[in-house]
């Protein structure tokens, strides 16, 4: 199929927390494949798989030691294999994480470029000389502390923008571009479908005139990419990109321009935040929406949003903008209806179907990510233990990363043994057996959108407009020539009178009964009208 990309619809596996088959408290590619059954039913019909390669797991996966073999804590690359070849038994595709502004400080590469300077290895990664005896500049890593490391061995220091373990690749070295070019078309032989970039606009920097991402080669390199790997296999690909405008994101995803297929925009996941990670203040529903719109327009009929709310970067959207007690079925449902019935490819984050909520945590000794264990010294200079703790209760990595419930058991039936990470305290009531036996559930609602985000044309390819926006209700139209829907959606925990009258037989998705014409909003109602 043409653009089989933008028919898509993704879940993201974060394999650590999905589901563990032997009692070491890890999710595994064996778990993966027990609950492709669920995934079919659910309706997705790629997945996204977050890193499983070699990897010491300083930062989960995201530092690989080694680009092409399975980690053993995952499986076998025969469990890999039988893997995909289950996913095409019921026509899922899957996208690798593609992780190369960095690999880990423990791959071959690093170890020999670290040896010496005229280590055949050493320029895969970026080496400079101490300035006045300190640090080249005065860059930050995104967990905390500066972006330099200095390697006694050879006397310099090496970047990495994320964790001392993550030293930063060299794009400018032909022969990493070439490693890099290769080892995507190993993967995409084996049958996978394409990739999701991992901070993919940090590949191209200027150091010297103090550019560390987005940098003046950048288009080049993922040309590159897309003519030598991704174009020849018809691959999809999403690049992950921080702070972009929807015009930058046009260059990236233009067809004429052969890079990728679509990228990430995080702008809406901003909204409401004082600072950065940490600093949560009021939700602002009409903004988000209204950034949203912004993107739905700034992409159409050129480039192709992906639809996002949730990652494993991020905490439950039911925390930080809808309802976790009350109202959690009606504002998990709105969301998903307010965000997929948009223009674009759905990627669903796992336990998004089931309406997951973030962990409560109380002691550091509970945290496990980088990001939040890092910051926390830092954190301390501001706030006591407890505001750290209901900060990172709200806002850490952790909370998305917390296992899936399968069921109702002590462990949430994610694990025999002791789960990697702690599960959200209320698992006995919030999980998958529920959610599928229940009659009204998030799970079966997903189902419901997933089916007519797929099934029509309309939702699939239709122009976008907003049409009102004001007080926590949002109105906006998908239409074509043949049909013409509107989707509405009240973003408040209270009732919302409407200026017009819905016949009650013009709904055609509800996330509340409805029988008679409707002229009033329910709590986080959310309605789907065919005009
Ligand atoms: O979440 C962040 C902001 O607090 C980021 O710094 C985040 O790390 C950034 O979005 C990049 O994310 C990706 O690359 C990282 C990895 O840790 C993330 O999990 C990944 O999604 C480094 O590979
Ligand atoms: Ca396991």
């Amino acid at each position: 199929m043409e653009n089989w990309y933008k028919e898509a619809v993704v879940y993201q596996i974060y394999p650590k927390s999905f589901c563990d088959t032997n009692g070491d408290g890890i999710g595994d590619i064996p778990g993966i494949i027990s609950k492709l059954d669920y995934l079919k039913e659910l309706g997705i019909n790629t997945i996204w798989l977050s890193p499983c390669y070699v990897s010491p797991g300083d930062d989960n996966g995201y530092d690989i030691a080694d680009y092409r073999t399975i980690d053993p804590v995952y499986g076998t690359m025969e469990d890999f294999k039988f893997m995909l070849s289950e996913m095409n038994k019921r026509g899922i595709k899957l996208l690798m994480d593609l992780v190369v502004n960095h690999t880990s400080d423990e791959h071959e590469w690093f170890c020999e470029s670290r040896k010496s300077k005229d280590n055949p290895y050493r320029d895969y990664y970026i080496w400079r000389d101490p300035v006045d005896g300190h640090e080249p500049n005065d860059w930050k890593s995104n967990f905390s502390g500066s972006a330099w490391e200095y390697d006694e061995t050879t006397e310099q220091y090496y970047l990495h923008l994320f964790s001392k373990k993550q030293p930063d690749l060299n794009w400018e070295n032909p022969k990493v571009r070439q490693e890099i070019v290769d080892m995507m078309k190993y993967w995409l032989d084996m049958g996978v479908s394409g990739f999701r970039c991992d901070v993919i606009n940090l590949i191209s920097k200027d150091i010297e005139n103090n550019v560390s991402g987005d940098g003046p080669r950048l288009h080049e390199y993922i040309h590159l990419l897309n003519r030598e790997a991704l174009s020849p296999y018809d691959a999809m690909t999403v690049g992950e990109v921080w702070g972009l405008s929807p015009e930058e994101s046009l260059m990236l995803t233009h067809p004429d321009r052969e890079e990728l297929s679509m990228v990430f925009q995080f702008e809406h996941m901003g909204v409401g935040r004082t600072g950065g990670r940490f600093y949560l203040g009021e939700f602002e529903p009409d903004k988000y929406v209204e950034v949203l719109a912004k993107w739905q327009k700034g992409l159409n009929g050129i480039g192709w949003n992906a639809l996002c709310v949730e990652n494993h970067d991020q905490s439950r959207c039911l925390n930080r903008i809808g309802n976790t007690d009350k109202y959690r079925y009606e504002s998990a449902t709105m969301i998903a209806t307010l965000v997929y019935m948009m223009q674009g490819t759905p990627y669903i984050f796992q336990g998004q179907e089931l309406g997951l909520i973030n962990p409560v945590f109380h002691s550091l000794d509970e945290c496990r990510d980088i990001e939040a264990l890092n910051a926390y010294p830092e954190l301390l200079k501001e706030f006591d233990e407890k505001e750290i703790m209901r900060r990172f209760s709200g806002d850490s990595r952790d909370c998305g990363r917390a296992p899936i419930p399968w069921d109702a058991s002590e462990k949430g039936g994610f694990s025999e043994g002791e789960p990697w990470l702690k599960l959200h305290d209320r698992h006995r009531e919030i999980n998958a057996e529920n959610d599928l036996k229940a009659e009204k559930s998030v799970y079966n609602y997903y189902k419901e959108i997933i089916k007519l985000h797929r099934e029509n044309k309309t939702f699939l390819y239709g122009d976008f407009e907003l049409i009102s926006n004001k007080d926590a209700v949002s109105v906006y139209k998908r239409y074509d020539k043949e049909n013409s829907y509107r989707v509405v959606c009240n973003f408040c925990a209270d009732k919302r009178e409407l200026d017009f009258v819905i016949p009650a037989d013009s709904v055609i998705l509800s996330n509340y009964p409805f029988d008679k014409e409707i002229s009033e909003l329910n709590p986080y109602q959310a309605l789907i009208i065919k005009d």
